[in-house]
């Protein structure tokens, strides 16, 4: 039998700017089902830089908690769109002719990888800080990046620590009770090896999950007020989350293999509490629903139709966004969709090849997509929809790439003039996918490639763009982003066209 631990405090590891719904709804769980457990949240967010070593030192000292919780969010370097400045600089890299402009680009590429793995580095000497100067002090650590990157953190973790890489909730009661971990998705550091646990049985949302108990979050998390400040920013919005799981399995996305495949629901009504508690208790007005999916499927319908219903009924003023598949719209549905308060649309075709979103097993028709979109013209839908667009998917060809042309016309013809934007995001390898284990068999990635030891090498690895397609499309997307940052997607798909129609 494990140590009995009788109170917690969370470390929030620094990452970009967002709301901190992991600590928030983790904290939440735990107080309501071990109440005499104390938190306290610690926000790297919040503590300048070079603070952080002894802001935790302080904290640890002042609470004297049996654990020390940390939550790491992201490990992806960064996002291969045409908005991340850092492919611009990896793409003059490779394919610029000019040999200024690719030094210069390698330069700053460097730069970042730099920063990258000192951010690693300096996120794990917080974990070795705290074995080296309070041993009694239980490690436990986990957050989104965990759930792709463990055995590959864990090992570089202190003996003794505990890992976690699924959800947190039933993993962090079972420690506090000190039962047996090897029933969920752990790995446990001990005498220098790994010992991983199985995860059996996921969280029953539906039974488990009642909303937010916020006056007690302000109580835990000094600076909680600091990200209600939805109203000052437009970009900003508060995380809610309505289900877990998906049931695709796209090639390229590890969801499913983090959230589960099975659909578990939230249930609308304790939803609606908590975005009620959000309007009235802090004037929240933005909101992302953080599902892998809000709307993975027609099954999905009453449960998502009731939860707009709730904040129709209730006239909650808000403005709201979330990962949402469209192919399975009905009218009624999107009509709620639209007086509920969805404020833009980011629509992850990939591609517009019906040969290509069956090989990336997608699940998706483009008449269904075409369908949905007029629905969407119909419920009086004026938000802005990009449209994710990965070109060279495996399979692409000169052909695929015209006909994804050719249906993003289509698309763009059934809403107004500018209202529909290409967005040009390759495909990112990540671990747990079958794109990894595609780009390994073809010899694009090595099969014991380590997404934490970043290179400029592995780097190109990890963008799926291979050729004999990856020069021309890497080139017109690097034009595109240099003189039409504006306009990168319909730029791209105009001189890829016009490059292949010949
Ligand atoms: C919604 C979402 C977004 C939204 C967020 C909007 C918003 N305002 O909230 C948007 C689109 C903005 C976004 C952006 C990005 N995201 Co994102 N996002 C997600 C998604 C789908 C859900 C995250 C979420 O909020 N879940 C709900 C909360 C409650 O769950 P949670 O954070 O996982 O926390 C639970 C557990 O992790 C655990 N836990 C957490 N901490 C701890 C600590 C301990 C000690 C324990 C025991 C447990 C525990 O318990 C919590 C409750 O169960 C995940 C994928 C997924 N299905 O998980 C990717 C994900 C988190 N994102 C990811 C990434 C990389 C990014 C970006 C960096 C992408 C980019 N390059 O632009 C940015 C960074 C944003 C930022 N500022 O940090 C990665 C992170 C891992 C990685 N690969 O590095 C994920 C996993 C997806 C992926 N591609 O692999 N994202
Ligand atoms: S891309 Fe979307 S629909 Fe596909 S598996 Fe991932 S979350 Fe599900």
């Amino acid at each position: 039998m494990r140590k009995q631990i009788g109170s917690i405090l969370y470390v929030r590891l620094r990452c970009p700017e967002i709301y901190p719904a992991s600590v928030v709804y983790l904290a939440d769980y735990v107080h309501k089902k071990r109440p005499h457990v104390e938190q306290w949240v610690l926000d790297m967010m919040r503590v300048p830089e070079r603070e952080e070593m002894a802001a935790l030192l302080e904290e640890i000292e002042k609470h004297d908690p049996d654990a020390v919780a940390f939550s790491w969010r992201n490990l992806q370097p960064f996002s291969p769109n045409e908005d991340d400045d850092s492919l611009s600089q990896a793409f003059t890299f490779y394919h610029s002719s000019n040999m200024v402009k690719k030094a210069g680009a390698a330069g700053k590429g460097l730069q970042r990888v730099m920063a990258y793995n000192s951010r690693i580095k300096q996120n794990l000497s917080l974990l070795h800080a705290v074995h080296r100067h309070f041993p009694d002090k239980q490690i436990v650590a986990r957050g989104p990046a965990f759930g792709l990157f463990l055995d590959r953190i864990t090992e570089r973790a202190p003996e003794g620590t505990i890992a976690v890489a699924s959800e947190g909730e039933s993993a962090l009661v079972k420690l506090i009770d000190g039962e047996d971990l090897s029933d969920e998705r752990t790995a446990i550091k001990q005498n220098g090896k790994l010992v991983f646990g199985e995860k059996k049985e996921y969280l029953d949302l539906w039974n488990e999950s009642t909303p937010i108990d916020f006056a007690y979050i302000e109580t835990i998390f000094p600076d909680f007020d600091y990200y209600m400040q939805d109203k000052f920013r437009d970009w900003y919005e508060v995380s809610v989350l309505t289900k877990r799981g998906c049931p695709y399995k796209c090639m390229f996305c590890a969801y499913g293999y983090i959230d589960g495949y099975k659909v578990r629901y939230r249930q609308p009504e304790v939803v609606v509490d908590e975005i009620e508690s959000l309007v009235k208790r802090y004037g929240v007005q933005k909101l992302w629903f953080c599902d892998s999916q809000f709307y993975p499927s027609k099954h999905s319908l009453p449960i998502v139709e009731s939860t707009l219903d709730g904040i129709i009924d209730r006239r909650l003023d808000i403005r709201w966004a979330s990962y949402l598949r469209i192919d399975n719209f009905t009218p009624s549905l999107t009509h709620k969709l639209v007086e509920s308060g969805l404020r833009q649309l980011r629509l992850s075709i990939t591609s517009g090849s019906p040969q290509i979103i069956k090989g990336l097993k997608i699940g998706m028709r483009l008449d269904n997509f075409y369908r949905s979109c007029r629905f969407l013209v119909d419920a009086g839908y004026e938000g802005q929809i990009n449209l994710d667009l990965s070109l060279n998917a495996p399979g692409e060809t000169p052909e695929t790439i015209l006909e994804t042309s050719e249906t993003v016309e289509k698309i763009a013809s059934i809403f107004k003039p500018g209202q529909v934007r290409p967005f040009i995001i390759f495909l990112a390898v990540q671990p747990k996918t079958k794109l990894a284990d595609y780009a390994v068999s073809k010899g694009y990635l090595k099969p014991d490639f380590d997404p934490l030891a970043l290179s400029p090498f592995t780097i190109k690895g990890l963008i799926h763009n291979p050729a004999p397609l990856g020069r021309p499309i890497g080139k017109a997307v690097m034009d595109a982003m240099e003189n039409h940052p504006d306009n990168v997607g319909w730029t791209v798909l105009n001189e890829l066209k016009e490059l292949y129609s010949t």
